[in-house]
């Protein structure tokens, strides 16, 4: 596809303004987007109202079925869709085949079937002097949700979102990120295949400040507005959509702490943290980015971890399960090569990588930084309080439980930590004392979508995952039924 239109009522628009989708394996243009204009979110935020009617009114089937053949478009064009997810974010095509497109295909189906299987409370009050009376609840949706979705992992975070949206009657706007426009049109394109109801699912395509991001989280006739992104865009959006009092869902950055006990599987331990570190080229919100480790076992793991960092390629044709890719832009390679040169400036040290990497082909016009490991960061510094994004991590010691835990939780972050140790007791006593909102112990990013996600503190408000994002997309209301003459 050479020109990506927004999708508004079930019709592609071009608007003649025009942004270049550039290839962060080499800088090249991939295509270029039609931005999308105030006059054409007022026509999509008009049908999306309109839709709203018939499709808040849908049987809990016809949802359901929506839902499932949006999926079914995805795995029949699963190829097509990968290779964009790939193109778009220089992610390797193995990850977009194996994480990405699965994953957005999984929350499609999961809610889908969801909602055929959720009941709702009910309750009966009884009192000494009036009749009994049934209370039970009942799922009100919005109406029209803007979705406002980052570029680390383009269709897994926009289907994450739109499948409860949909599956609850909500109509949906959808802004993807401007570094990844290619999945969210082929996914308005599936949708133009199967959908008779125009306005049920629109796509506009833009930036984020004084553009279609600011624009939805600004609009009266937008009802709530759910959003993955930095926390400090999260705090712009918070102050626009204030004006309306919408409903948010934010799922925000984060600083994550892996914590490694000195009694831990030291092996998989290592691989884990990698893992944690460096998946994705470390453009994850739950990606670690400060390594604590107990200090009887401090160098032995620091040499480990070196080994496995030296074993990580930028071979895009390798099957293996964690291989590099470039980051998402020459600005944000530069903002990551900022905190590097802060790092050195503060007196860190680099015991691995530190560099944009040369590759002596079209890859040095690309976004690339080299696997990165620094010690001896000041606590005080930018490196360690602010959320870097890219594929590197800090790694200090540690001597007490007390201690690691103060440590992890001075960040004004909280979105996730790993804990790795093979003691129960340690695992359970410092899981719950972690402010963050997602403890994984001996493991990383296993996801269970029924279990809640979201943030503490900057990194997020609300929670998401089954019936959490059941209670955003349509909050429970209460309906109160006197049983006259009852016992
Ligand atoms: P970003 O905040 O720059 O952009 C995210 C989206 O918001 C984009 O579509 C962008 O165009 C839009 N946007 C930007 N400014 C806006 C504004 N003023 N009003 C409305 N929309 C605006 O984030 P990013 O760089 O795309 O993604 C990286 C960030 O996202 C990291 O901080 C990462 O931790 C976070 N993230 C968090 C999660 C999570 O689940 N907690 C998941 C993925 C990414
Ligand atoms: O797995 C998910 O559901 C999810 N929301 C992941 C977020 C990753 C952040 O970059």
């Amino acid at each position: 596809m050479d020109e990506l239109l927004s999708f508004v009522e079930a019709e592609f628009v071009e608007t003649g303004v025009w942004l270049d989708n550039l290839n962060p394996r080499n800088g090249a243009r991939i295509n270029r987007v039609a931005e999308a204009n105030e006059a054409l979110l007022d026509r999509a935020v008009h049908s999306a109202k309109e839709a709203t009617s018939k499709w808040g009114r849908a049987s809990v089937s016809q949802r359901s079925e929506f839902l499932l053949a949006i999926a079914e478009g995805i795995e029949s064009r699963f190829d097509e869709f990968a290779r964009a997810e790939s193109l778009d974010t220089g992610k390797p095509i193995h990850q977009a085949r194996s994480l990405d497109i699965p994953r957005a295909i999984s929350n499609l189906k999961f809610f889908a079937t969801l909602i055929q299987t959720e009941t709702l409370e009910s309750c009966v009050t009884t009192t000494n002097d009036a009749p009994r009376a049934l209370n039970y609840t009942v799922r009100k949706p919005h109406g029209v949700v803007g979705v406002i979705c980052p570029w680390n992992l383009p269709l897994l975070l926009l289907t994450w979102k739109i499948a409860p949206a949909l599956a609850t009657g909500n109509t949906v706007i959808i802004k993807p990120s401007e570094h990844t426009p290619t999945s969210a049109t082929l996914l308005a394109k599936v949708v133009a295949e199967i959908d008779a109801s125009a306005g049920i699912v629109n796509v506009l395509h833009g930036k984020g400040p004084m553009s279609v991001g600011e624009m939805i989280a600004a609009h009266p006739g937008i009802d709530a507005v759910t959003f993955t992104g930095s926390s400090a865009t999260g705090s712009k959006i918070m102050e626009v959509a204030s004006k309306s009092v919408k409903p948010l869902s934010f799922e925000l950055g984060g600083k994550n702490a892996a914590i490694v006990f000195s009694d831990a599987d030291i092996e998989a331990a290592v691989k884990g943290v990698v893992r944690s570190v460096f998946s994705n080229s470390g453009q994850i919100c739950l990606c670690t980015e400060r390594v604590y480790v107990q200090h009887d076992i401090f160098d032995s793991f620091v040499s480990r971890l070196t080994e496995a960092v030296l074993a990580l390629s930028f071979d895009d044709s390798s099957e293996k399960s964690l291989t590099l890719g470039p980051l998402i832009s020459r600005d944000q390679r530069d903002k990551v090569m900022s905190y590097f040169d802060l790092a050195i400036k503060e007196g860190a040290t680099a015991i691995i990588g530190g560099a944009v990497p040369h590759f002596g082909d079209e890859r040095d016009d690309g976004f690339y930084v080299q696997p990165t490991v620094f010690t001896g960061v000041p606590k005080h510094s930018r490196f360690v309080r602010e959320e870097i994004f890219g594929p590197v991590c800090q790694i200090e010691k540690f001597t007490t439980e007390e201690e690691v835990i103060a440590a992890s939780n001075d960040t004004s972050f909280g979105l996730a930590a790993s804990i790795w140790t093979n003691d129960i007791s340690v695992a359970h006593r410092v899981a719950p004392q972690l402010s963050v909102g997602m403890v994984w112990i001996n493991d990383w990013f296993r996801r269970d979508l029924r279990a809640p996600f979201g943030g503490t503190k900057l990194s997020g408000i609300g929670r998401e995952g089954g019936h959490h994002s059941l209670d955003f997309y349509a909050p429970p209301s209460n309906v109160c039924l006197s049983i006259a003459g009852g016992v």
